[in-house]
């Protein structure tokens, strides 16, 4: 495995960071988590729009531009071989001293690994997955901001230890408010009368581009989407729940809080969502291998 490593393209074993990078010290950095289908990265330009936005907002100066950032992707997913793939992209605020002060890391540090995707059990697809809420709120936006992709993930590591201690594989988060937030790495959508609903970016999530892509799908098709605020009660009640993200895409919820949605299986527009999402994988996104393609 190669790795490509602030300039250069090393063996997996020579792909080591500093103990005095920011990003290891503070969780002072930013990332994308992308995948790539069938020789496509997918949706490439919105992810890295978000991660050079999430940068600016943190105050950090990515040295390189979006093109140059966009060949470091595509060219690390050559050297390993791959079309079907996990991308991990990361920047951080780079080494400076123990002080927290990030004036004193004169440069951001960029890695970007790529891994052959591990994909979640079919069954889980198909049967539809068991979901709990728990009691860890998703940070308010005036102390940490959700819609930074930040290297500080312990908001989500608490949430996702209470969902583990309860044998269940993915927990809901409220905001302070007590409205529903998202999930630990995937954001939330339910169905209510024919209607696609999903929290506003003002509930304090991260603006998901598998949550975007879907809702783009959506409106399409037709069906009236809504960005709105609700609660764990308009969860229990849907038509139907779903979960997207990078990671997992677009996966069914048939029972939250051992309340049972619907009729306890994947509803028939979360299957709609699934197969166009699916499509949509094959042609978006620049190609790793162009001149295969042409
Ligand atoms: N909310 C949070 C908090 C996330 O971390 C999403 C929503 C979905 O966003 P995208 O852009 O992926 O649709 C995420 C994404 C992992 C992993 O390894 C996590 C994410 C993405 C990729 C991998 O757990 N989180």
């Amino acid at each position: 495995m190669i790795v490509y490593l602030n300039g250069e393209f090393v063996p997996k074993e020579k792909a080591v960071v500093s103990v005095f990078d920011h990003g290891l010290l503070y969780g002072d950095g930013v990332f994308e988590g992308i995948r790539a289908y069938h020789g496509r990265v997918f949706k490439l330009g919105d992810h890295l729009d978000r991660l050079y936005d999430g940068a600016r907002a943190i105050s950090l100066n990515i040295p390189v531009s979006k093109d140059e950032m966009q060949e470091i992707v595509l060219e690390t997913l050559r050297r390993n071989n791959l079309s079907d793939a996990y991308i991990r992209l990361v920047v951080t605020r780079g080494p400076g001293d123990l002080g927290l002060d990030p004036r004193k890391c004169p440069e951001a540090f960029i890695f970007c690994i790529t891994a052959s995707i591990v994909l979640y059990p079919d069954e889980l697809y198909k049967k539809g997955m068991s979901v709990i809420s728990v009691s860890t709120r998703r940070n308010i936006p005036t102390a940490c901001i959700p819609r930074v992709k930040s290297l500080n993930y312990l908001n989500n590591i608490y949430a996702k230890m209470e969902a583990n201690l309860a044998g269940m594989p993915e927990a809901i988060m409220l905001n302070n408010e007590g409205y529903v937030a998202e999930a630990t790495g995937d954001n939330i959508f339910i169905v209510k009368k024919g209607v696609l609903i999903t929290p506003p970016s003002s509930a304090g999530i991260l603006e998901g581009i598998t949550r975007n892509a879907v809702m783009d799908i959506a409106r399409e098709k037709g069906i009236p989407v809504e960005e709105k605020m609700f609660t764990m009660y308009d969860v229990y009640t849907a038509d139907e729940v779903f979960l997207t993200g990078t990671a997992a895409e677009v996966i069914p919820v048939i029972n939250v809080d051992g309340r049972i949605i619907g009729d306890g299986k994947p509803g028939q527009m979360t299957w709609e969502l699934i197969t166009a999402f699916h499509e949509l994988t094959k042609v978006d996104g620049p190609l790793i291998y162009p001149a295969e393609g042409a």
